[in-house]
């Protein structure tokens, strides 16, 4: 009982140097066991007088929680070190190599849009974009097509069951009623193109009830018939890559146009096969319908609020998916819907893969 200090360091340095489990349970059946050190000196206790029994009573219990605290700090480290060694040794890759993905391309549909919206973007039009679901008066009557205009049933719209402001919505047949709220809304000079979806009650091989467009429209001061040829020659030679593309203009008629031509650009048919240009003068030197385009009539000026005496211009539209299927050789037009993974990986793009007017220089 004279020197419990030194015991309590004789002890602690057990504890410390324990190597393992088994060892620090050895220190401490040594100091707390039965027969432990510290419980032979607890049992002494009863032989003291009441006084030295109280101090001394005192003094083993703090050395017994001392030590017991040493033991208990002991275990946990060393438990934490085995925790930390087992899963160092046990440790198993949860992770998974990288598998190759199929890699995704741009649809025809996409790449074709681009590509326009790109050549029409360096000759300084910008892209202007409108609801899919329309009023009556944007779609028709504000392009001059009267209310008994056979052009109403031509177009077969398809008619929705909702009205704004009295008047009956359509899903929009071209993307035309975004031009008009264009010229609502904006003073010339105009130069937009709208490519979008748009809809008609048609479905067979040439003809899908969706299908896009890209409409164009130009309106200033002294715009002319002469500007709509060169912008489209120069389109459609950008867009085929062939800077001798014979194109052709042909009187047509449309209500919202006046004069009216329909464009054809020059083909070759042979062996059954159909080549856009004139190729080697070999074929049959025909000529393919792909675009409408007038100058735009002053009735739909005047409904935009645009003077028809300070200011004129010219518009076009063409069908997206006619544009793709001759670029790019798609025979049906409802492959380009199906989403077949095969078709996709065959007619699809790589990003940013789109010619422009610069690139027609070098062809
Ligand atoms: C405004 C004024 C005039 C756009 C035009 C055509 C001729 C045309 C068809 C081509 C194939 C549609 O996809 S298609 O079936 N389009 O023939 N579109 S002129 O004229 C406009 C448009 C808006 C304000």
């Amino acid at each position: 009982m004279d020197d419990l200090d030194a015991l309590k360091t004789e002890l602690i340095g057990e504890v410390s140097a324990a190597a393992d489990l088994d060892a620090l349970e050895q220190v401490r059946i040594s100091a707390l066991g039965k027969k432990g050190r510290i419980t032979d000196l607890m049992k002494g206790l009863g032989q003291m007088s009441a006084d030295e029994r109280k101090e001394a009573g005192q003094a083993l219990n703090a050395l017994k929680g001392h030590i017991n605290d040493a033991l208990n700090a002991r275990k946990s480290e060393m438990e934490g070190a085995g925790i930390d060694a087992r899963l160092e040794a046990e440790r198993v890759d949860v992770t998974l190599p990288p598998r190759p993905e199929a890699t995704g391309s741009i649809h025809p549909i996409s790449q074709t849009i681009d590509e326009v919206v790109s050549i029409f973007g360096e000759m300084g039009f910008t892209v202007a974009e409108g609801p899919d679901m329309e009023e009556d008066w944007y779609n028709f009557t504000a392009l001059n097509i009267p209310a008994d205009h056979p052009a109403r049933q031509e177009h077969d719209t398809f008619y929705l069951n909702a009205e704004k402001d009295g008047q009956r919505m359509v899903l929009r047949t071209h993307t035309s009623p975004v031009q008009i709220r264009t010229m609502q809304k904006q003073k010339p000079p105009i130069r937009i193109i709208v490519p979008g979806r748009t809809y008609r009650c048609d479905h067979d091989a040439t003809h899908s009830p969706m299908f896009h467009q890209v409409e164009g429209l130009v309106i200033d001061e002294k715009t002319h018939m002469g500007h709509l040829k060169g912008c489209l020659n120069d389109f459609f030679r950008a867009f085929f890559g062939l800077q001798d593309l014979p194109v052709r203009f042909r009187p047509s008629y449309f209500p919202f146009t006046e004069p009216s031509a329909e464009v054809d650009i020059g083909c070759s048919f042979e062996s059954g096969t159909l080549t856009i240009g004139r190729g080697d003068d070999k074929g049959t030197g025909d000529w393919l319908e792909i675009l409408g385009s007038g100058m735009i009539h002053p009735n739909v000026l005047e409904n935009c609020g645009i003077d028809s005496t300070k200011y004129q211009g010219f518009a076009f539209g063409v069908g997206i998916e006619r544009l793709a299927m001759l670029k790019y050789g798609i025979p049906d037009l409802r492959t380009f819907y199906d989403s077949d993974y095969r078709w996709l990986k065959h007619f699809g793009f790589a990003g940013l893969d789109v010619p422009s007017l610069v690139g027609r220089a070098a062809v």
